[in-house]
């Protein structure tokens, strides 16, 4: 597992795409999470700390974008946390996608926990980017690379009973002002608070507690569009504001 981490890794640090893991290696779901353990290790190794959870493929226009049909997770940390510029030049390939983000305000440990541990919603975005080469990959491939996690960005938090109703949020992304991508929200498991309680039950059974201050972002509702450099991208959310990045 670790060798196979190592790759992943050092085609993070050096902007270098990698043939897929599963083009030589025997790999299912299972070790792929292993693989994904193995990484985040070598993350926090460096220094940095686990923020929360991104859900993937929550919705069938990712599923469809992508070619796999699963609910998959990965690992938040601190570096990933993007402020209002983002310089791309030492990544890959990447894309960007609209997201709904929770923050939790207590731990979760089971299911249950979601309906009273969300103490603020955002509209968000997340950066992703495949260490595989031309974007492609199978499953195991694609969870063994923490769910592409590249980088995310959040728009102010608003309380949950300020939000509105979650289940139908038009969401809106712009790159130099022109519509690249738009959706609702109930394009996420029919609802953004499914992919909250998915990711509860799937940290759960992999020995992850979800901590208070933790956020959660719960899969794109639209497919992901390609990221350039020197872009003003805003993504908007009916009921929770907007967020702006600018490349470079
Ligand atoms: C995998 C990540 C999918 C989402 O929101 O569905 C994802 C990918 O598409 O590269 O984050």
């Amino acid at each position: 597992m670790n060798a196979l981490a190592e790759r992943l890794d050092e085609a993070t640090l050096t902007g270098r795409a990698i043939p897929r893991l599963t083009d030589a290696a025997d790999l299912d779901v299972p070790a792929a999470y292993e693989v994904q353990r193995a990484l985040i290790e070598r993350r926090l190794a460096r220094g940095e700390r686990i923020i929360g959870v991104k859900m993937g493929f929550t919705s069938r226009a990712k599923m469809i974008q992508m070619g796999v049909d699963d609910v998959i997770w990965g690992l938040l940390t601190d570096a990933m946390l993007v402020e209002s510029r983002l310089d791309t030049s030492g990544l890959i390939h990447p894309r960007i996608e609209p997201e709904i983000a929770f923050l939790l305000d207590r731990p979760v440990r089971t299911p249950a926990d979601v309906a009273t541990a969300v103490g603020g919603v955002a509209v968000g975005y997340e950066v992703l980017d495949s260490r595989y080469e031309g974007f492609s990959f199978t499953l195991p491939d694609v969870i063994a690379d923490n769910a592409s996690a590249s980088g995310f960005g959040l728009g102010p938090w608003r309380r949950p009973q300020d939000a509105g109703d979650l289940g139908n949020v038009g969401l809106v992304m712009e790159i130099d002002g022109r519509q690249v991508a738009g959706g609702s929200s109930a394009a996420i498991l029919g609802h953004p608070l499914r992919a909250l309680t998915a990711a509860a039950r799937l940290t759960r059974a992999a020995g992850i507690e979800m901590e208070a201050g933790w956020i959660v972002l719960a899969g794109a509702a639209t497919a992901a569009v390609p990221l350039p450099a020197g872009a003003h991208v805003r993504v908007a959310a009916a009921g929770l504001g907007h967020v702006e990045v600018t490349t470079r």
